[in-house]
């Protein structure tokens, strides 16, 4: 019998939480035959990564699950087998009380936010609170054994050596972007949000040696990369060049463009969820601009993350990735850092291709979901 999944989002700000969830939900309808409904509060955020949602209508169809608008008043609903809040957001009482009132009590788990700290993997699976008789539980996903794991579907790593090795499929894919890579010149892909050490790092680019190609999907850096080019308007399409670095605004892609996007650059600067986990898998290095939170919380995420990722690097090129993740965060000068990750870059190479292929050694998300489920019926 299908198992019907409720998968609940609310966009809070950005686009991590639709990205996660719209990825989980596609890949429990293709690998799981899972019945997905995928609840989401904004429709307009979920647009852009998929153009083809009509944010017109309550209920439509995409890629087998059936997304809906959340309601702002809660129509009645039957309640799934297996119910995911994510990131702790909160369900419709109505909701809740349909859960409660179902002849098998579902399954409830709240899918919390990415962090490779310790105590993860103690608190993952546990219980959580209580709604009448049904319980909630904790699954967070994780880079170690004992967590909920990554996201990642299946074949994706084949995929993505196939396209890695195909130069045409690469350039085509480019050219539809409008870009014409600089021969010679590393590409780098930059999404994050606004940062005081851009300029520093694109100064270093600037008088670097080595030519550097760098695409920025339209977003919250703009207004950084604007003040340093010293113009207005920046827009999709915009190429900029100063020195060896080439600027260039990208549209704001679809979901799997994006992961493509990925795979084509030599390094990619990356924040946030969703696609920090994508650039793990792109197996190129990578530099990650944590989400801010309050009393500064994300720091210890970003050393957690980097004491693991880090392990068995040689000293120089631990020193040159960390140095240059810390100083991206604190919005500082990047431009030593820059040049010690420019000499360590074979290794921080090799390095990221075997942190994609350990990671991928475990099991996914989606399957370790499906397995939580299947443990507990
Ligand atoms: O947008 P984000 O900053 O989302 C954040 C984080 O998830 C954060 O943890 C969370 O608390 C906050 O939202 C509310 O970064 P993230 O997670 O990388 O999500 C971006 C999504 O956008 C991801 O699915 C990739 C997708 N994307 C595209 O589809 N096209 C693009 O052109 C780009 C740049 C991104």
């Amino acid at each position: 019998m299908t198992v019907r999944w409720d998968i609940f989002c609310t966009v809070v700000d950005n686009f991590g939480d639709i990205g996660v969830t719209w990825r989980l939900a596609r890949q429990l309808v293709a690998e799981h035959q899972c019945a997905v409904r995928l609840w989401v509060d904004d429709l307009r955020a979920f647009e852009r990564l998929c153009p083809q949602i009509d944010i017109t209508l309550c209920e439509q169809w995409q890629q087998g699950v059936q997304v809906c608008h959340w309601p702002e008043s809660w129509p009645s609903t039957e309640a799934a087998d297996v119910v995911i809040a994510a990131f702790a957001c909160q369900l419709p009482s109505a909701y809740m009380d349909a859960m409660a009132e179902r002849q098998t009590t579902p399954l409830w788990m709240n899918l919390d936010y990415l962090s490779a700290e310790d105590w993860v993997i103690g608190c993952h699976g546990l219980p959580s609170v209580k709604y009448k008789h049904v319980q909630k539980y904790f699954f967070f996903p994780g880079f170690r054994e004992g967590t909920g794991g990554l996201l990642r579907e299946a074949g994706l790593l084949e995929r993505r050596r196939q396209f890695q090795q195909d130069a045409q499929a690469q350039r085509i894919f480019l050219e539809a972007l409008g870009v014409q890579r600089t021969p010679g010149a590393r590409l780098i892909s930059l999404f994050a949000y606004e940062n005081a050490g851009l300029a520093s790092w694109f100064d270093a680019m600037v008088a670097d040696p080595h030519a550097s190609h760098v695409l920025i999907p339209e977003g919250r850096v703009l207004g950084d990369v604007q003040r340093w080019l010293g113009i207005d308007g920046l827009k999709a399409g915009a190429v900029h060049q100063r020195g060896a670095l080439t600027v260039q605004v990208l549209p704001f892609v679809r979901q799997d463009q994006y992961d493509q996007l990925l795979w084509c650059c030599d390094f990619n600067a990356v924040r946030g969820e969703d696609s920090f986990v994508r650039a793990q898998w792109a197996g190129r290095p990578l530099l990650w601009h944590i989400y801010q939170q309050e009393e500064d919380v994300h720091l210890e995420k970003l050393e957690a993350f980097l004491r693991l990722y880090t392990h068995g690097l040689s000293e120089p090129a631990q020193k040159a990735i960390s140095g240059l993740w810390r100083s991206w965060n604190a919005g500082q000068d990047m431009a030593e850092h820059w040049k010690m990750v420019d000499q360590q870059q074979q290794e921080l190479l090799e390095h990221a291709q075997a942190w994609c292929l350990e990671q991928a050694s475990r099991p996914d998300l989606a399957a370790a979901l499906v397995k939580f489920y299947v443990n507990w019926l």
